[in-house]
């Protein structure tokens, strides 16, 4: 807790690793063939700034591109919603979030707001900042891994569960449909979704995004070898690989590797692990999935959501989809907020209504 009961951040006591499943992940990444590790673990301290930073460069247009899909919609997005709770994966340093925050704010709504994150960093950053600007504001930080089950703090009202920048095509198709069915848990009838999207668009502008004339991308890149080498032990070599971003046009996703450029073993000293390395050899670092509106409407479904809104710029690059639990209304529209949002749960038989009732009577916080 940093100050006083408004504003706090739960999910890590001092000297626990701030990766918990670094470990694994990396074991299971590099002893498969093709290599791979996953995107979460680019945001340390380090890795944080040097996404602000890429979010300012002139070739990576998503930040300043959704950012001026939310100054034309925050106010009507809010006004159908009418959150009083705003919660947020991947904030990141929440820049574009204000926007939403404000014109909550603007409508005297404004109670709390839950971001959630890997990066402790970013965590603390928000709360120093928003902590000041919003005064009546309860933050509830929670340091943790959206792709592991989250318990949020029971709240009032309506909810407005956002994820910004395109993180969501940094997760495989299959990791989406888990992550969106867990938000889809999360809303009770009212409540609403706001997903941004990377769009497909012509591949020279694409893959300039990922190889910026500075090299920024390529330092964020290499940065996870870093991660590994502070976390893990490791004797990564930074130099010994090269950034390389490309769009997978099969799959619809750039793919970020760090291939190496000489054969050479590497010793990761906790996990007690050789990772040998050919020349040329590649370590897939990331993918960066880039959809069309029917993708998204239809992954959308697949969770049990039902596209309400959908806003791009002129030129098309990137959308914002708002969402709706499918069938959320009727049936549930007079009980409380908090066993409505069970309602997906029961549906998909993921949850009897004993095992919620349990929840509610041995939990503050129950899980959803
Ligand atoms: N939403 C912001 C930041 C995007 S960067 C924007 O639009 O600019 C991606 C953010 O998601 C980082 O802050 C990173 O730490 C966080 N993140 C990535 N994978 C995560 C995971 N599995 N669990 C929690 N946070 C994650
Ligand atoms: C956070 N995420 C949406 C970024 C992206 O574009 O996939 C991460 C990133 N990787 C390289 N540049 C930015």
């Amino acid at each position: 807790m940093t100050a006083g009961k408004r504003i706090q951040i739960l999910g890590r006591s001092g000297g626990v690793s701030p990766f918990p499943r670094l470990a694994e992940d990396v074991r299971k990444g590099l002893t498969k063939e093709p290599k791979e590790l996953p995107p979460k673990y680019f945001y340390d301290a380090r890795g944080s700034k040097l996404f602000e930073e890429i979010c300012e460069l002139p070739e990576y247009y998503p930040t300043r591109t959704e950012r001026s899909i939310l100054t034309r919609i925050a106010d009507p997005i809010v006004e159908e919603c009418q959150p009083r709770t705003l919660i947020e994966f991947g904030p990141g340093n929440a820049n574009k979030t204000r926007l939403l925050l404000d014109a909550i704010a603007k409508r005297g709504l404004l109670r709390r707001y839950v971001p959630i994150d890997l990066s402790e960093d970013f965590l603390r950053e928000i709360l120093t900042i928003f902590g000041s600007a919003y005064p009546n504001l309860s933050i509830h930080g929670l340091i943790g891994d959206f792709q592991q089950p989250v318990e949020i703090p029971p709240d009032e009202g309506r909810r407005l569960v956002v994820f910004l920048g395109g993180t969501i095509g940094n997760l495989t198709p299959g990791e989406a449909d888990v992550f969106l069915r867990s938000v889809a848990r999360m809303l009770g009838p009212g409540d609403r979704f706001l997903l941004g999207t990377d769009l497909v668009k012509d591949v020279r502008q694409l893959e300039r995004a990922y190889n910026d004339s500075a090299g920024v991308t390529a330092a964020f890149n290499l940065n996870i070898l870093s991660v590994i080498n502070q976390n893990l032990g490791a004797d990564f070599d930074l130099d010994r690989f090269e950034h390389l971003a490309f769009y997978n046009h099969e799959e619809s996703r750039i793919e970020m590797h760090l291939v190496a450029r000489h054969a050479h073993l590497v010793r990761i000293k906790d996990i007690d692990l050789i990772v040998s390395l050919e020349k040329g050899e590649s370590v897939r670092t990331e993918i960066s999935c880039k959809y069309t509106r029917s993708m998204v409407e239809a992954m959308l479904k697949r969770a049990g959501l039902r596209l309400c809104r959908w806003e791009t710029d002129e030129k098309g690059l990137f959308g914002l989809s708002f969402s709706t639990l499918e069938g959320g209304h009727a049936p549930f529209s007079n009980i409380p907020p908090e066993l409505a949002r069970a309602k997906p749960a029961l549906e998909q038989g993921q949850a009897s209504a004993k095992d919620l009732l349990r929840g509610f009577q041995q939990s503050p916080w129950p899980v959803f």
